[in-house]
């Protein structure tokens, strides 16, 4: 018994100098935290995801929603300055305007890690960048429609993501380079739904009434999910069945897409993670405590789950995880 008290006493030291050594990281660190706002169901889970590490790490996380407005993003980042903070997150909401607030940053020596999103400036001035290829995730929603349709025509309406944002611009690339060349795949329509629920519906009612009430409409491709269910509401709406007289194709992952799916509303998705904070942070722990200069893009995986991947389990995962 003497034996087992021992080695439990040695496991248990073992864990606490481990835990120590870990939260000593960035235990009581102060970071800043400039985070578009909640336009989306995944936007939510980001900033629920970033206060859990930060909680889990003994980081004092300050934390500003803007609104979606780039604005209240740099007024934020200057207060994040003023304050003195340790280190600055920002998921900037556009990807240009960012060159002098990144340098009053920089010229106060606080490292900034974007998250989620790039911006237009110079390499210098942020840390590193944690986000997808988002590129490929438009790829990857486009090369999944060619391969469903084959040859048959195809008329496609697009649901773009914020106007100037990187995620629109380069998921709206990323899936013209998998349509091009194919001659029957065509995108008719494109208009911003500002990667929101309502603004989706309604610019997807737009195209419907443009498009012989949807009838000539054969896919609807959605930069993200949100716009991709709002999408849904309003192909109902028009009483015709989303995911077979139209097919749905987005980009995030979150459980709502899963849900629709399980109704045979849904086709097709590819997953962002909601965790650009756990990478951002240790990139932060190894640079702040080690001088650890991390790589400039940190790139998160991009996977496409369709109806065949077990969408109420996978609905189940994610639900509760802060969407
Ligand atoms: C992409 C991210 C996008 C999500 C949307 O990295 O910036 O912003 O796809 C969110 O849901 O609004």
């Amino acid at each position: 018994m003497k034996v087992l008290k021992q080695l439990a006493l040695a496991a248990s030291t073992v864990a606490l100098f481990a835990g120590v050594a870990q939260a000593d990281g960035l235990q009581g660190k102060v970071v800043g935290f400039s985070q578009i706002g909640s336009e989306s169901g995944w936007r939510a889970a980001e900033t629920s995801v970033t206060k859990l590490q930060a909680e889990e790490r003994g980081i004092d996380l300050k934390f500003a929603d803007a609104q979606q407005k780039q604005e209240n993003q740099i007024k934020a980042i200057r207060g994040f300055i003023a304050q003195g903070v340790d280190a600055i997150l920002v998921a900037p909401v556009v990807a240009t305007g960012w060159d002098a607030v990144l340098q009053e940053a920089k010229d106060a020596n606080i490292p900034v890690i974007l998250l989620d999103r790039g911006v237009d400036a110079s390499e210098d001035l942020y840390l590193t960048s944690v986000a997808s290829d988002q590129v490929k995730e438009g790829r990857v929603a486009g090369e999944w429609l060619v391969n469903t349709v084959g040859d048959k025509d195809c008329k496609i309406v697009e649901l773009q993501g914020t106007v100037g944002s990187t995620p629109a611009i380069n998921r709206k690339q990323g899936f013209e380079e998998a349509i091009a060349g194919k001659a029957n795949l065509t995108i008719a329509r494109s208009q911003t739904g500002d990667f929101t629920r309502s603004k989706g519906k309604e610019v997807m009612e737009g195209f419907i009434k443009a498009e012989n009430g949807g009838k000539d409409i054969c896919a609807v491709y959605a930069h993200n999910d949100d716009m991709a269910v709002g999408a849904i509401q309003a192909i109902k709406d028009a009483g015709l069945k989303p995911g077979t007289d139209i097919l749905v194709v987005s980009i995030d992952a979150v459980p709502d897409i899963f849900a629709a799916m399980v109704a045979g509303e849904a086709n097709a998705t590819v997953e962002l993670t909601p965790n650009m904070a756990g990478p951002a942070f240790d990139a932060l722990d190894a640079y702040l405590n080690g001088g650890t200069v991390p790589e400039k893009f940190i790139i998160t995986e991009s996977k496409l789950y369709t109806p065949a991947d077990n969408p109420q389990g996978e609905y189940d995962t994610r639900k509760g995880l802060g969407y």
